[in-house]
């Protein structure tokens, strides 16, 4: 009989010849971050060789309350001078402010998935059962306040380009063999500890002369869950899209409710980026760029607006 460690040698070395990240519990059953991980000191200062103009792009959209959302997701928002009415201001040199109130649901416009957010039969990520640590107060487990600063090497696959078309259509399945062939026809490898981008044109749907802020939510084009799974075992930190929601709507033939989003969130531990602005970095041909964003360190949130920068 082979020792057991030999076994298991055996078996992690075929696991990592076939190119299958593990999912979930490979950083311990405490593990709250997943797939954020992967980023390190040495895959930092290699992402932030990418850096050759210094021209930044803003990945979030501008949000306010007729961005499109998930029902019944809304916000809103209210400025007011507390304590100052009749007064000329406070102090000697007449010191006036405005503060602001917000309403509203965190997974709103441009936003992080935690890894708390979608799981499976209420099982999330690394095993946590709902009941658990989903408390109406707060997650006490898996709140995006655990997400580390996302600083990575970024890549756009643009698959609009890809398939010759402006915007892609509602309910459009992006499979794995598509995001395959977009990124060998643009010359892109996607490798570990990378931050993916799709681009599907539909984000376009809510701006130009004519925006139909309605067909943005009716549907939209996305993966479906060969292409979820393919990404999380090339063990990429994060997937996001031009779209609210990552995935086909309606969803691609033979899948689950948001089956991506499980396979990314609950079973690799892999954030979903949702209505990335990808229009200026497809403008200027960039595919390649250093990704980073400091998630707002909301204790307990499941999800977070956000403003990804990418440099080029
Ligand atoms: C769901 O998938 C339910 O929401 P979101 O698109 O915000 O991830």
């Amino acid at each position: 009989m082979k020792p057991v460690f030999t076994t298991i040698a055996a078996s992690m070395a075929a696991v990592f010849a076939s190119g299958m990240a593990l999912a979930g519990p490979q950083w311990g059953s405490d593990d709250q971050i997943g797939a954020a991980n992967r980023v390190t000191a040495e895959s930092v200062l290699e992402a932030s060789k990418l850096i050759t103009t210094g021209k930044t792009y803003a990945l979030g959209m501008v949000i306010d309350d007729n961005v499109p959302a998930f029902p019944p997701r809304g916000l809103s928002l209210t400025v007011l001078q507390p304590r100052q009415a009749g007064k000329p201001g406070d102090g000697p040199t007449q010191a006036s402010y405005n503060d602001d109130i917000f309403h509203g649901w965190l997974g709103i416009g441009s936003q992080i998935d935690g890894l708390g957010h979608v799981g499976r039969n209420h099982e999330y990520y690394n095993g946590n059962m709902s009941e658990d640590f989903a408390h109406p107060g707060g997650l006490t487990k898996l709140g995006v306040e655990n997400i580390p600063p996302i600083v990575a090497r970024g890549v756009l696959i643009d698959i609009a380009k890809h398939k010759g078309k402006e915007i892609l259509d509602a309910g459009e399945v992006i499979t794995a063999d598509d995001i395959i062939a977009a990124a060998k026809a643009q010359g892109t490898a996607i490798g570990e500890g990378d931050v993916v981008i799709l681009n599907t044109g539909w984000l376009s749907l809510l701006s130009g002369d004519t925006p139909d802020p309605g067909k943005y939510g009716r549907g939209e084009p996305g993966i479906d869950p060969g292409a979820a799974t393919y990404l999380a075992e090339l063990g990429v930190i994060a997937v996001g899209a031009d779209t609210w929601a990552l995935e086909a709507v309606p969803f691609a033939p033979g899948a689950g409710v948001f089956e991506g989003h499980q396979i990314l969130l609950k079973d690799h531990g892999v954030y979903i980026l949702e209505n990335m602005v990808t229009e200026e970095l497809v403008a200027d041909g960039v595919t390649e760029f250093f990704f980073s964003l400091g998630v707002t360190r909301l204790k307990g949130a499941v999800q977070m607006m956000i403003n990804p920068v990418a440099i080029r």
